[in-house]
């Protein structure tokens, strides 16, 4: 065991035994009859916990790029490039964003090209100057009470890289960036994350200059005091990037590893940017994966773009290797023209739900019989049973004594079942654990062990495992082969 992994293991006992802060207390409860384990460092904020919880939502990119068929516009498109055909129809945006599941919407207010989609004091590059009949649009203010009516969050993409703006590179810009941000977190109400991108500097127009700029960007953009900032105006929003809340998973594909971890060893002082699909089993500090993925060829709507959509298959098992492993899922799905979603589009959408209903429609395990090899005993009735990991509620779970690593949890079906998938959540608020399971099924007086073309490694904050062909059992068993310390297991559910 690394030197600071042990030291991470031995902070609660240090940190109670020294008393603490009341955030700190909830986890000494070891003493009390209740006897809740202790957490396995690191563990997540409350802001990462929400944000866990977020699981799938969309990104829309739109922009002046949507009518350039580009995907980096320079920064010299004229401002009334921006030409919705119609106004723009969010209504139709967050309606068919919502029925495949997405629990929020992140939209770019500023691209590389430097437009803001919204009513800025910090330009005149914005759509407050557009002339067009459908272009004088504030497009957050539209889309963030859209979200509220029909009750998905709101986030917002703001590229730091400006290829419009003639201060980019020199220090005017870094206050004028802080200030458009600080509009962000001001004027569209609560925002669950803010994405950074990662691209930056380059060729571009900056103000006519027509020349390329580089910058560092671990100096140059005053973080620090940003982030500081947003925290203040938005305590509960989520900061993609940067080593912040949440990172990139490492590709655009839309998977994380097999075996993934949500936390991670980045080295603050190297250029190393923390993207990684696997994360790292003995990382320091919590650092969740999220998997960014197109559903077309680019990020924005182009010409073409509706004869090269994903298939719902492939989205299906887009959602199956990120959400499904322990990673969240940011899927873009860009308007046209039109200022709609093109009906190839909404078609394929509705596709792609079909195959989730049809997956996840029914919990065969909600609420049936569960029996576990052991029980951590406790003071309140219940308070560590099998029977958590399927009472729908992920606040519960089922915990082994401390210093057990190995264990299983019996689930009776009530019936013969034709069982596929089985989805697993570890109870993250007192750290990931579990480093090894396997799935048995229970069929004619037998169990067998079910295979699967995953390797069952970690679960985190969900798990879905796919065996490698439907199987008719009457029993699931979940069986942990390995875990850092006893295993706490908020969810087993089966379909
Ligand atoms: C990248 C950008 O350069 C792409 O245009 C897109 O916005 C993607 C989500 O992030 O870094």
């Amino acid at each position: 065991m690394s030197r600071i992994r042990s030291l991470f293991l031995l902070m609660p006992t240090l940190v109670c035994s020294i008393g603490v802060s009341a955030q700190t207390s909830q986890f000494c409860d070891m003493a009390t009859p209740e006897n809740i384990p202790q957490p396995v460092f690191p563990v997540p904020s409350e802001v990462q916990l929400a944000w866990h919880d977020m699981e799938f939502y969309a990104f829309i990119h739109y922009g002046i790029n949507t009518y350039t068929n580009k995907e980096w516009g320079y920064g010299d498109e004229a401002i009334n490039t921006f030409n919705p055909t119609q106004p723009l129809d969010v209504e139709q945006w967050v309606t068919e964003l919502k029925n495949i599941g997405c629990k929020g919407i992140i939209i770019t207010c500023k691209h590389h090209d430097g437009f803001c989609t919204w009513f800025t004091e910090t330009t005149e590059h914005s759509t407050k100057n557009n002339t067009t009949i459908n272009g004088h649009v504030d497009i957050p203010a539209l889309l963030s009470a859209e979200c509220k009516r029909q009750g998905l969050k709101f986030g917002a993409y703001i590229s730091p890289w400006d290829r419009n703006n003639a201060e980019y590179g020199r220090a005017g810009y870094v206050e004028t960036f802080r200030n458009q941000i600080r509009e962000l977190c001001t004027n569209y109400g609560e925002l669950f994350e803010m994405w950074f991108d990662g691209a930056n500097g380059g060729d571009g127009y900056y103000g006519g200059a027509r020349e390329t700029r580089s910058i560092d960007a671990s100096t140059y953009y005053d973080f620090n005091t940003t982030f500081k900032m947003i925290r203040e105006l938005q305590p509960n929003c989520a900061i993609w990037g940067w080593e912040q809340d949440c990172q990139w998973v490492g590709n655009e594909e839309g998977w994380a590893g097999e075996t993934s971890w949500s936390i991670y060893n980045y080295n603050t002082s190297s250029s190393d940017s923390g993207d990684n699909p696997y994360g790292h089993e003995d990382g320091w500090r919590w650092l969740p994966s999220e998997c960014d993925a197109k559903n077309g060829p680019g990020w924005f709507a182009s010409n073409t773009s509706d004869s090269q959509l994903k298939t719902a298959q492939q989205l299906f098992n887009i959602y199956l290797t990120s959400v499904g492993r322990n990673s969240n899922l940011i899927l873009n799905f860009p308007p046209g023209k039109d200022g709609r979603l093109s009906d190839a589009t909404v078609q394929r959408m509705h596709e792609f739900k079909a195959l989730l209903d049809d997956a996840f429609g029914t919990d065969l395990a909600l609420d049936k019989d569960a029996v576990g090899s052991a029980e951590r005993s406790s003071s309140v009735r219940g308070k560590f049973a099998a029977s958590n990991v399927n009472d729908d509620d992920d606040e519960t779970y089922w915990a082994l004594e401390d210093g057990q690593t190995t264990g299983y949890v019996d689930i009776d079906l009530g019936g013969t079942q034709t069982v596929e998938y089985v989805r697993l959540g570890e109870y993250i608020r007192l750290g990931q654990r579990v480093k090894g399971f396997k799935i048995y099924t229970y069929n004619n007086g037998l169990w067998n062990e079910a295979s699967s073309t995953e390797e069952t490694t970690t679960i985190g904050h969900k798990r879905i495992v796919r065996l490698s062909s439907p199987v008719s059992a009457s029993k699931v068993r979940v069986e942990i082969t390995d875990s850092k310390v006893c295993p706490l297991i908020s969810r087993i559910s089966v379909y």
